[in-house]
């Protein structure tokens, strides 16, 4: 992906602050604040309802496709996928510049969208293990995915937000080398407590996992998942790609998402 595709999104030198580049780094997580309004959610919620009702039982079908997937079928949450291709109210999720400077900074030119997906823990139910996503530990900085978690409910210890270890990132190990049950809380873990309409980066070699939603709703969340030059996506996106996505995104965009124009 070039530079000019990222300023012509609106990606500039300082996009990040020099503050938020030195968090990321240290701790491999970033609250980038509320970056949809209440008008963006509901659009979006309601988006997300129309297509939970059409889909119904198939619904999150496109992750039984991916060799990627680790856990498609999570008895403890709804998944959808592919919201690329399921209306514009979700391109925001990947073309917003302060996401893109992030993936930018932790993966590196080239990055893409590996998937874009819906996560609802459910309630009384969504506690998964810590883990990192990818298969194995990887040096400090050789970093090959990295997430954005976009709330569309608050989020806190009460209803299933996901918890982080600040700095897990920098050790080359995973939980399953270091602990000895991942679904324990971690002494050091903090768990996301912000409104709807925040978005965190993780970097995706960050220990982190869903917890349990102690609340009688679902907690809702889109995952925004980029992935480094040269790495599969999740999602293989252009098996998926529809015609009218590409139309209305801004020209250049078709590299994001590792497809052919
Ligand atoms: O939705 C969350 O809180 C975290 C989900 C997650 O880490 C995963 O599904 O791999």
């Amino acid at each position: 992906m070039t530079n000019s595709l990222l300023q012509s999104l609106g990606v500039k030198s300082d996009t990040l602050s020099k503050d938020e580049i030195q968090f990321l780094d240290q701790n491999g997580y970033l609250n980038l604040g509320k970056l949809l309004s209440d008008e963006d959610l509901d659009s979006i919620l309601g988006k997300v309802n129309n297509i939970l009702h059409q889909e119904g039982e198939n619904a999150g079908f496109e992750l039984f496709d991916s060799p990627y997937i680790k856990h498609p079928k999570e008895a403890g949450a709804d998944r959808l996928a592919d919201l690329v291709n399921k209306g514009p109210e979700f391109d925001v999720f990947y073309t917003h510049p302060r996401v893109l400077a992030a993936m930018q900074h932790v993966l590196g030119d080239g990055f893409k969208l590996s998937s874009l997906n819906y996560r609802a823990a459910k309630a009384g139910k969504g506690l998964q293990k810590l883990h990192v996503d990818w298969h194995e530990a990887v040096e400090p900085g050789a970093y090959k995915v990295c997430n954005s978690i976009w709330l569309l409910d608050d989020f806190s210890a009460a209803n299933g937000a996901t918890r982080i270890v600040p700095g897990t990132h920098l050790l080359g190990k995973t939980p399953q080398e270091e602990m000895d049950d991942p679904f324990e809380s971690h002494p050091e873990e903090l768990i996301i407590d912000a409104p709807a309409g925040s978005v965190f980066i993780f970097n995706s070699h960050t220990w982190h996992g869903g917890t349990n939603n102690g609340s009688d709703k679902p907690r809702r969340a889109i995952h925004s998942y980029f992935c480094g030059k040269g790495m599969p996506q999740q999602l293989d996106q252009q098996k998926y790609i529809q015609p009218e996505t590409l139309k209305r995104l801004p020209p250049g965009s078709n590299e994001i998402l590792g497809v052919k124009a």
